[in-house]
């Protein structure tokens, strides 16, 4: 899973059970290998929708024997490296059938691109090590393969022995408590989170494979080479020479880095050499990091005039938008979660304006221009909705923030100085809308980015502050730094 960390679909959050700590999504797939031929047929189109964007026709089917269908098998096949003939044959299957559980290898498909650390010294911290090996050859073959990258690239690593270093490497089995829940023998060996915080970076090799140091079993320091290529940001190549390609192979040249693995980590990290400590917002402000992989870096979510284009309840979650970029912060752990918002919802390719939560409906709805998509216990439903479903009069293109409020059952919509309510029960826009903002929320003058509710209290988000509205009272009663809320 370089992990891209959270992909796809389920919001974990939602989901009951002690391995789940973080909000992540990963697909409603299954995970287990069947062998009957309908259900290869299933699983072989299933697979083809969600990692290669196999269309299906308006009655929700997909035509095997159609040119799209075979197209995108022989697209399959050529990334891993298989004879590219479109058609389904066993070993075709077989690397389907790979339990991936949502192992989102989709990132390289869909071409997310991943962030990078925003620093070229990295920590790593050996946690739980395998009985395979002695554990200083495991400190030896992992050290050396993190050498791998050190000598190819501007990155220097530092072993750590504490819990928080940027990479920890851990020997697990099965469920683990990240929701990429390890196969048994065979099938997936390791995988790796993409860089950012928490869980970010950190990569897990699965300890019901045989860990060696030699030529039997698999290779620990290949594979953790691979996987550190993941947790640096790399994502899979269909070039077989590369220490990138998504399948194991026990034979390596020397230098274990094709030409085209070194292009990638110095196109990922480069950019940088020579840089003091930056912290690059974005592409537009980096002439360095120009072009279509926007964001690469990681957002500094501290800066001191930092401003959230919307920020919603989702789950026991709070989602903070900013442009293409996504911060979410869980409510009761000390965890926050960040990248492009892509990594989480691969469907939505803009930034979010304005997005509420209903409880009652467990639905979030994220609002771009005049279109909006719902969220609904974390999967991104269907096609975006037009804005005027709300009934809206047909002028209104976009809004700056909205906000459901679970006691009076209404979400107002904000808009420069007007705003609207509108009843989620009867599913109408209340008469005598639309109002001045200073009217309804006198204390609030200027125009509101981004709108929250929470334990009674509407938070309004204005430029760089988030002032507290306290709504029976009707007065303004705190103000804070909209980072705050980030622990900055
Ligand atoms: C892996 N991965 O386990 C395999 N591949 O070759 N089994 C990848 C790791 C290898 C993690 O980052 C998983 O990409 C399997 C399957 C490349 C070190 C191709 C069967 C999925 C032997
Ligand atoms: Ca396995
Ligand atoms: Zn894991
Ligand atoms: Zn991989």
């Amino acid at each position: 899973m370089h992990v891209m960390l959270l992909s796809y679909s389920v919001l974990v959050l939602l989901m009951p059970g002690p391995c789940f700590t973080a909000p992540t999504f990963i697909p409603e797939e299954e995970c287990t290998p069947s062998p009957e031929p309908q259900v290869d047929l299933k699983l072989a189109t299933d697979y083809l929708h969600q990692y290669y964007n196999l269309q299906k026709d308006p009655f929700g089917r997909i035509k095997r024997s159609g040119p799209s269908f075979t197209s995108k098998v022989k697209d399959m096949q050529i990334f891993f490296g298989l004879n590219a003939t479109g058609v389904l044959d066993s070993g075709t299957l077989e690397v389907m059938r790979s339990p991936r559980c949502g192992v989102p290898d989709v990132e390289e498909y869909s071409h997310i691109q991943g962030t990078r650390w925003n620093k070229n010294v990295i920590t790593y911290s050996i946690g739980r090590y395998t009985r395979d090996l002695p554990r200083n050859t495991v400190d030896f073959l992992i050290g050396s393969a993190f050498s791998v990258w050190a000598r190819a690239s501007s990155l220097t690593f530092v072993r750590s022995h504490t819990r928080n270093a940027d990479i920890m490497v851990e020997f697990v089995t099965n469920a683990h408590g990240d929701l990429f829940p390890f196969d048994g023998p065979g099938g997936t060996l390791a995988h790796a989170f993409g860089p950012g915080s928490g869980v970010g970076g950190d990569t897990h090799f699965d300890d019901d494979e045989r860990w060696t140091a030699g030529g039997t079993g698999f290779n620990l320091f290949v594979v953790a080479a691979h996987e550190f290529g993941h947790a640096l940001g790399l994502k899979h190549s269909g070039n077989p020479e590369s220490l990138m390609y998504p399948t194991y192979r026990a034979s390596h040249p020397a230098n274990l880095l094709s030409r085209e693995d070194v292009a990638n980590i110095n196109a990922l990290y480069s950019p940088v050499r020579g840089l003091p400590n930056f912290v690059l917002r974005n592409t537009q402000q980096n002439p360095w990091l120009s072009g279509s992989q926007f964001p690469r870096l990681m957002e500094d979510k501290c800066a001191p005039d930092m401003t959230f284009d919307a920020v919603s309840t989702l789950g026991d979650a709070t989602f903070f938008f900013r442009e293409r970029y996504l911060w979410i912060k869980h409510n009761e752990l000390d965890d926050i979660k960040e990248g492009p918002i892509t990594n989480f919802m691969p469907k939505i390719e803009t930034s979010i304006d304005a997005a509420f939560w209903v409880p009652r409906r467990s639905t979030a709805y994220l609002i771009h221009e005049s279109m909006f998509w719902t969220v609904k216990g974390s999967l991104v439903k269907g096609k975006p909705r037009a804005l005027s479903h709300f009934g809206f009069p047909a002028w209104i293109q976009d809004v700056d923030a909205a906000v459901h409020i679970v006691k009076t059952g209404r979400t107002l919509f904000f808009m420069h100085d007007i705003y609207w309510s509108y009843n989620e029960n009867r599913r109408v826009m209340d008469f005598g809308y639309p109002k001045y903002i200073t009217e309804g929320f006198p204390g609030v003058n200027a125009t509101i980015n981004a709108a929250v509710h929470k334990e009674g209290f509407i938070y309004f988000f204005v430029g760089p502050q988030v002032y507290k509205y306290d709504f029976t009272q009707k007065h303004v009663v705190g103000v804070e730094k909209a980072n705050s809320w980030l622990g900055c």
